[in-house]
Protein backbone atom coordinates (compact mmCIF):
# COMPACT_ATOMS: atom_id res chain seq x y z
CA UNK A 1 0.00 0.00 0.00
CA UNK A 2 2.42 2.66 1.14
CA UNK A 3 5.07 1.71 -2.02
CA UNK A 4 1.87 2.42 -4.44
CA UNK A 5 1.34 5.57 -2.81
CA UNK A 6 5.27 6.35 -2.69
CA UNK A 7 5.27 5.98 -5.84
CA UNK A 8 2.08 7.79 -7.20
CA UNK A 9 3.76 10.80 -4.92
CA UNK A 10 7.11 10.64 -7.16
CA UNK A 11 5.51 10.71 -10.30
CA UNK A 12 3.17 13.65 -9.51
CA UNK A 13 6.43 15.02 -8.08
CA UNK A 14 7.97 14.87 -11.45
CA UNK A 15 4.73 15.67 -13.61
CA UNK A 16 4.69 19.12 -11.59
CA UNK A 17 8.72 19.76 -12.14
CA UNK A 18 8.24 19.04 -15.66
CA UNK A 19 5.09 21.46 -15.91
CA UNK A 20 6.56 24.23 -13.87
CA UNK A 21 10.05 24.55 -15.24
CA UNK A 22 9.04 22.96 -18.66
CA UNK A 23 11.78 20.55 -18.19
CA UNK A 24 13.51 18.97 -21.45
CA UNK A 25 13.03 15.41 -20.29
CA UNK A 26 9.53 15.14 -20.62
CA UNK A 27 9.38 16.23 -24.27
CA UNK A 28 10.99 14.73 -27.65
CA UNK A 29 14.31 16.24 -27.43
CA UNK A 30 17.64 14.41 -28.38
CA UNK A 31 21.47 16.33 -27.80
CA UNK A 32 21.78 18.22 -30.99
CA UNK A 33 24.47 21.03 -31.93
CA UNK A 34 23.66 24.08 -33.94
CA UNK A 35 26.32 26.11 -35.57
CA UNK A 36 24.59 29.80 -35.78
CA UNK A 37 26.41 32.40 -37.95
CA UNK A 38 26.53 36.32 -38.29
CA UNK A 39 28.39 39.07 -39.85
CA UNK A 40 29.14 41.75 -37.54
CA UNK A 41 31.64 41.64 -34.96
CA UNK A 42 30.87 39.80 -31.32
CA UNK A 43 30.44 42.92 -29.62
CA UNK A 44 27.40 44.23 -31.64
CA UNK A 45 23.82 44.38 -31.69
CA UNK A 46 24.04 40.49 -33.83
CA UNK A 47 26.49 39.00 -31.70
CA UNK A 48 24.49 40.14 -28.67
CA UNK A 49 21.34 38.68 -29.94
CA UNK A 50 22.82 35.88 -31.20
CA UNK A 51 24.24 35.01 -27.76
CA UNK A 52 20.89 35.64 -26.31
CA UNK A 53 19.36 33.06 -28.69
CA UNK A 54 22.15 30.24 -27.84
CA UNK A 55 20.77 30.84 -23.88
CA UNK A 56 17.02 30.74 -25.36
CA UNK A 57 17.60 27.59 -27.10
CA UNK A 58 19.53 25.52 -24.08
CA UNK A 59 17.30 26.78 -21.61
CA UNK A 60 13.72 25.94 -23.38
CA UNK A 61 15.43 22.07 -24.38
CA UNK A 62 16.86 21.61 -20.86
CA UNK A 63 20.13 21.82 -21.94
CA UNK A 64 19.62 19.14 -24.83
CA UNK A 65 20.86 21.55 -27.52
CA UNK A 66 23.40 23.79 -28.03
CA UNK A 67 24.09 26.63 -30.04
CA UNK A 68 27.59 27.57 -30.98
CA UNK A 69 27.77 31.18 -32.15
CA UNK A 70 30.54 32.61 -34.99
CA UNK A 71 30.45 36.03 -35.65
CA UNK A 72 32.63 38.64 -38.22
CA UNK A 73 31.42 36.18 -41.09
CA UNK A 74 33.65 33.87 -39.77
CA UNK A 75 31.54 31.12 -41.40
CA UNK A 76 31.14 33.40 -44.63
CA UNK A 77 29.06 36.32 -45.78
CA UNK A 78 25.62 36.78 -45.54
CA UNK A 79 25.10 35.08 -48.89
CA UNK A 80 28.17 32.14 -48.34
CA UNK A 81 25.90 31.35 -45.45
CA UNK A 82 22.49 31.31 -47.37
CA UNK A 83 24.40 28.51 -49.71
CA UNK A 84 25.38 26.51 -46.96
CA UNK A 85 21.95 26.46 -44.85
CA UNK A 86 20.60 25.48 -48.28
CA UNK A 87 22.87 22.70 -48.73
CA UNK A 88 22.43 21.21 -45.19
CA UNK A 89 26.29 22.26 -43.60
CA UNK A 90 25.42 25.31 -41.29
CA UNK A 91 22.27 25.05 -39.39
CA UNK A 92 21.39 28.50 -38.64
CA UNK A 93 22.14 32.07 -39.32
CA UNK A 94 21.07 35.89 -39.49
CA UNK A 95 21.73 38.01 -42.36
CA UNK A 96 19.65 41.27 -44.58
CA UNK A 97 16.82 40.93 -46.79
CA UNK A 98 18.70 42.39 -49.30
CA UNK A 99 21.20 39.61 -50.24
CA UNK A 100 17.94 37.13 -50.20
CA UNK A 101 16.24 38.96 -52.72
CA UNK A 102 18.68 36.95 -54.84
CA UNK A 103 16.51 34.07 -53.73
CA UNK A 104 13.19 35.31 -53.11
CA UNK A 105 12.60 38.61 -55.07
CA UNK A 106 9.84 39.84 -53.31
CA UNK A 107 12.47 40.82 -50.43
CA UNK A 108 13.45 43.19 -52.18
CA UNK A 109 10.86 45.38 -51.50
CA UNK A 110 12.67 46.31 -47.95
CA UNK A 111 15.11 47.79 -50.34
CA UNK A 112 12.68 50.42 -52.05
CA UNK A 113 13.72 54.06 -50.29
CA UNK A 114 11.58 56.16 -48.02
CA UNK A 115 9.19 53.85 -46.61
CA UNK A 116 9.17 53.22 -43.45
CA UNK A 117 9.47 56.09 -40.95
CA UNK A 118 9.74 54.41 -37.72
CA UNK A 119 10.62 51.22 -35.87
CA UNK A 120 7.15 50.54 -35.10
CA UNK A 121 5.72 50.48 -38.71
CA UNK A 122 8.78 48.25 -39.48
CA UNK A 123 7.89 46.00 -36.69
CA UNK A 124 3.92 46.01 -37.60
CA UNK A 125 4.64 45.02 -41.45
CA UNK A 126 7.10 42.13 -40.45
CA UNK A 127 5.57 40.54 -37.69
CA UNK A 128 1.74 40.54 -39.81
CA UNK A 129 0.85 38.96 -42.23
CA UNK A 130 3.01 40.78 -45.39
CA UNK A 131 6.31 40.04 -43.25
CA UNK A 132 5.08 36.40 -42.29
CA UNK A 133 4.20 35.60 -45.88
CA UNK A 134 7.44 36.49 -46.89
CA UNK A 135 9.27 34.19 -44.55
CA UNK A 136 6.95 31.34 -45.91
CA UNK A 137 8.40 31.90 -49.43
CA UNK A 138 12.21 30.41 -48.13
CA UNK A 139 10.77 27.06 -47.44
CA UNK A 140 11.15 25.91 -51.16
CA UNK A 141 14.33 27.38 -51.86
CA UNK A 142 15.69 25.46 -49.22
CA UNK A 143 15.54 27.93 -46.17
CA UNK A 144 13.05 28.10 -43.10
CA UNK A 145 12.37 31.99 -42.10
CA UNK A 146 11.72 32.21 -38.33
CA UNK A 147 11.83 35.75 -37.48
CA UNK A 148 12.82 39.30 -37.89
CA UNK A 149 15.74 41.02 -36.52
CA UNK A 150 16.29 44.75 -36.51
CA UNK A 151 19.41 46.14 -38.50
CA UNK A 152 17.81 49.66 -38.83
CA UNK A 153 17.24 52.88 -40.57
CA UNK A 154 20.18 53.47 -42.96
CA UNK A 155 22.34 56.52 -42.60
CA UNK A 156 25.02 57.56 -45.08
CA UNK A 157 28.85 58.02 -44.47
CA UNK A 158 31.51 58.87 -46.12
CA UNK A 159 35.35 60.47 -46.30
CA UNK A 160 34.88 63.50 -48.83
CA UNK A 161 32.46 65.57 -47.75
CA UNK A 162 29.59 66.37 -46.03
CA UNK A 163 26.30 65.55 -47.95
CA UNK A 164 23.92 68.06 -47.39
CA UNK A 165 22.10 68.35 -50.99
CA UNK A 166 21.64 65.30 -53.08
CA UNK A 167 23.81 66.84 -55.31
CA UNK A 168 26.50 66.22 -52.81
CA UNK A 169 26.78 62.86 -53.77
CA UNK A 170 27.65 63.15 -57.31
CA UNK A 171 30.54 61.10 -57.99
CA UNK A 172 30.97 59.29 -54.27
CA UNK A 173 32.26 55.80 -54.97
CA UNK A 174 29.52 54.23 -52.20
CA UNK A 175 29.41 50.17 -51.55
CA UNK A 176 25.84 49.19 -51.19
CA UNK A 177 24.89 45.65 -50.42
CA UNK A 178 24.45 42.87 -53.25
CA UNK A 179 21.25 43.90 -55.02
CA UNK A 180 19.93 45.69 -58.08
CA UNK A 181 17.77 47.86 -56.38
CA UNK A 182 20.17 49.42 -53.67
CA UNK A 183 22.93 50.02 -56.75
CA UNK A 184 19.76 51.71 -58.85
CA UNK A 185 18.87 53.95 -55.97
CA UNK A 186 22.58 55.18 -55.46
CA UNK A 187 23.19 55.45 -59.34
CA UNK A 188 20.65 57.57 -59.51
CA UNK A 189 21.30 59.43 -56.84
CA UNK A 190 24.43 60.44 -58.80
CA UNK A 191 26.66 58.34 -56.53
CA UNK A 192 28.98 55.87 -57.84
CA UNK A 193 27.30 52.42 -56.60
CA UNK A 194 29.51 49.68 -55.63
CA UNK A 195 28.14 46.04 -54.54
CA UNK A 196 30.18 44.83 -51.90
CA UNK A 197 29.42 41.98 -48.87
CA UNK A 198 29.63 43.28 -45.74
CA UNK A 199 33.12 41.48 -44.96
CA UNK A 200 35.25 43.08 -47.10
CA UNK A 201 33.85 46.75 -46.42
CA UNK A 202 35.85 47.75 -43.67
CA UNK A 203 39.13 47.32 -45.92
CA UNK A 204 37.21 48.80 -48.70
CA UNK A 205 37.29 52.26 -46.84
CA UNK A 206 40.30 52.41 -45.09
CA UNK A 207 42.17 51.64 -48.23
CA UNK A 208 39.43 54.04 -50.02
CA UNK A 209 38.68 51.58 -52.57
CA UNK A 210 34.99 53.42 -51.95
CA UNK A 211 34.08 56.37 -50.36
CA UNK A 212 31.54 55.60 -48.41
CA UNK A 213 28.75 53.08 -47.39
CA UNK A 214 25.18 53.18 -45.75
CA UNK A 215 24.26 51.58 -42.91
CA UNK A 216 22.35 51.98 -39.20
CA UNK A 217 24.47 53.89 -36.74
CA UNK A 218 24.50 50.52 -34.44
CA UNK A 219 26.56 48.99 -37.40
CA UNK A 220 28.73 52.28 -38.00
CA UNK A 221 29.74 52.48 -34.49
CA UNK A 222 30.10 48.87 -33.64
CA UNK A 223 32.08 48.38 -36.78
CA UNK A 224 34.46 51.20 -35.99
CA UNK A 225 33.79 53.11 -39.15
CA UNK A 226 33.61 56.25 -37.53
CA UNK A 227 37.74 55.53 -37.81
CA UNK A 228 37.92 55.92 -41.62
CA UNK A 229 34.36 57.61 -41.98
CA UNK A 230 34.80 61.38 -41.15
CA UNK A 231 30.81 62.43 -42.46
CA UNK A 232 28.07 61.07 -41.24
CA UNK A 233 24.73 62.06 -42.85
CA UNK A 234 21.39 60.95 -41.24
CA UNK A 235 19.25 60.04 -44.45
CA UNK A 236 17.27 57.07 -42.91
CA UNK A 237 16.62 56.26 -46.66
CA UNK A 238 15.73 52.52 -45.64
CA UNK A 239 15.25 50.47 -42.66
CA UNK A 240 16.66 46.73 -43.24
CA UNK A 241 15.90 43.44 -41.81
CA UNK A 242 17.73 40.74 -40.60
CA UNK A 243 16.11 37.42 -41.35
CA UNK A 244 17.16 34.64 -38.24
CA UNK A 245 16.85 31.18 -40.27
CA UNK A 246 17.63 27.94 -40.39
CA UNK A 247 18.58 24.99 -42.81
CA UNK A 248 15.23 23.62 -44.02
CA UNK A 249 17.35 19.93 -44.73
CA UNK A 250 18.63 20.14 -41.25
CA UNK A 251 15.20 21.49 -39.86
CA UNK A 252 13.12 18.30 -41.39
CA UNK A 253 15.19 16.72 -39.19
CA UNK A 254 13.84 17.98 -35.72
CA UNK A 255 11.33 16.65 -33.75
CA UNK A 256 7.87 19.07 -33.71
CA UNK A 257 9.30 19.35 -30.09
CA UNK A 258 12.45 20.33 -30.87
CA UNK A 259 11.15 22.66 -34.05
CA UNK A 260 8.98 24.66 -31.28
CA UNK A 261 11.92 25.15 -29.03
CA UNK A 262 13.74 26.69 -32.55
CA UNK A 263 11.01 28.69 -32.49
CA UNK A 264 9.81 30.11 -29.30
CA UNK A 265 13.67 30.74 -28.87
CA UNK A 266 13.72 32.72 -32.16
CA UNK A 267 10.53 34.70 -30.83
CA UNK A 268 12.23 35.57 -27.68
CA UNK A 269 15.47 36.52 -29.37
CA UNK A 270 13.53 39.12 -31.59
CA UNK A 271 11.94 40.80 -28.65
CA UNK A 272 15.33 40.91 -27.00
CA UNK A 273 17.06 42.22 -30.16
CA UNK A 274 14.84 44.96 -30.80
CA UNK A 275 14.87 46.26 -27.40
CA UNK A 276 18.66 46.00 -27.89
CA UNK A 277 18.94 47.75 -30.89
CA UNK A 278 17.03 50.68 -30.09
CA UNK A 279 18.65 51.59 -27.08
CA UNK A 280 22.24 50.92 -29.03
CA UNK A 281 21.24 53.11 -31.50
CA UNK A 282 21.02 56.17 -28.75
CA UNK A 283 24.11 54.86 -27.19
CA UNK A 284 26.39 54.57 -30.47
CA UNK A 285 24.82 58.29 -31.31
CA UNK A 286 27.06 59.50 -28.77
CA UNK A 287 29.71 57.53 -29.65
CA UNK A 288 30.01 58.87 -33.07
CA UNK A 289 29.65 62.35 -32.00
CA UNK A 290 32.81 62.15 -29.01
CA UNK A 291 34.58 60.56 -31.60
CA UNK A 292 34.58 63.14 -33.76
CA UNK A 293 31.99 62.56 -36.42
CA UNK A 294 30.47 65.93 -38.35
CA UNK A 295 26.70 64.32 -38.77
CA UNK A 296 24.55 66.33 -40.21
CA UNK A 297 20.43 65.98 -40.86
CA UNK A 298 19.29 66.96 -44.19
CA UNK A 299 16.05 68.94 -44.08
CA UNK A 300 12.98 67.56 -45.09
CA UNK A 301 13.04 70.02 -48.72
CA UNK A 302 16.13 67.53 -49.08
CA UNK A 303 15.02 64.53 -48.26
CA UNK A 304 11.84 65.11 -50.54
CA UNK A 305 14.23 66.05 -52.87
CA UNK A 306 16.06 62.83 -52.75
CA UNK A 307 12.31 60.61 -52.95
CA UNK A 308 11.86 62.75 -56.19
CA UNK A 309 15.33 62.00 -57.79
CA UNK A 310 14.70 57.99 -56.92
CA UNK A 311 11.13 57.70 -58.17
CA UNK A 312 12.44 56.39 -61.80
CA UNK A 313 13.70 53.81 -60.11
CA UNK A 314 11.26 53.22 -57.61
CA UNK A 315 8.50 53.06 -60.59
CA UNK A 316 10.85 50.39 -62.10
CA UNK A 317 10.80 48.15 -59.54
CA UNK A 318 8.15 48.40 -58.49
CA UNK A 319 6.70 47.28 -61.61
CA UNK A 320 9.52 44.33 -61.32
CA UNK A 321 8.47 43.30 -57.63
CA UNK A 322 5.01 43.49 -58.34
CA UNK A 323 2.49 46.62 -58.19
CA UNK A 324 0.30 44.32 -55.99
CA UNK A 325 2.75 43.52 -53.66
CA UNK A 326 4.21 47.07 -53.29
CA UNK A 327 0.85 48.34 -53.11
CA UNK A 328 0.02 46.05 -49.84
CA UNK A 329 3.30 47.36 -48.49
CA UNK A 330 2.35 50.15 -48.49
CA UNK A 331 -1.05 50.26 -47.43
CA UNK A 332 0.39 47.97 -44.70
CA UNK A 333 2.66 50.90 -43.42
CA UNK A 334 0.12 53.46 -43.73
CA UNK A 335 -2.31 51.34 -41.58
CA UNK A 336 0.50 51.36 -38.93
CA UNK A 337 0.99 54.56 -39.01
CA UNK A 338 -2.73 55.25 -37.63
O1 LIG B 1 26.39 40.13 -42.10
C1 LIG B 1 26.16 41.48 -41.85
C2 LIG B 1 24.98 41.84 -42.66
O2 LIG B 1 23.90 40.99 -42.40
C3 LIG B 1 24.42 43.21 -42.44
O3 LIG B 1 25.22 44.04 -41.75
C4 LIG B 1 23.97 43.65 -43.78
O4 LIG B 1 23.46 45.90 -43.51
C5 LIG B 1 24.16 45.06 -44.05
C6 LIG B 1 25.19 45.41 -44.99
O5 LIG B 1 25.45 46.61 -45.14
O6 LIG B 1 25.74 44.48 -45.62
Amino acid sequence: MFKQFKASVLVVAAFTACTLTGAAWAQDIKPRLIRFGYGLNDDSVQGRAARHLAQEVEKLSGGKMKMKTFGSASLGSDEQMQGALVGGAQEMMVGSTAPLAGMVKDFGIFDLPFLFESEKEADAVLDGQLGTRLLGKLEPKGLVGLVYWENGFRNMTNSKKPIVRAEDMQGIKLRVMQNQIALGVFNQLGANAVPMPFSELFTALETRTVDGQENPVTTIQSSKFYEVQPYLTLTRHVYTPWVVMASKKWWDTLTPDEQKVIRQAAANSRDFERKDSRADSTKAMGVLEKEGMKINTPSAEEIARMREKVKPVVDKYTQELGPDLVRELNDEIKKARG
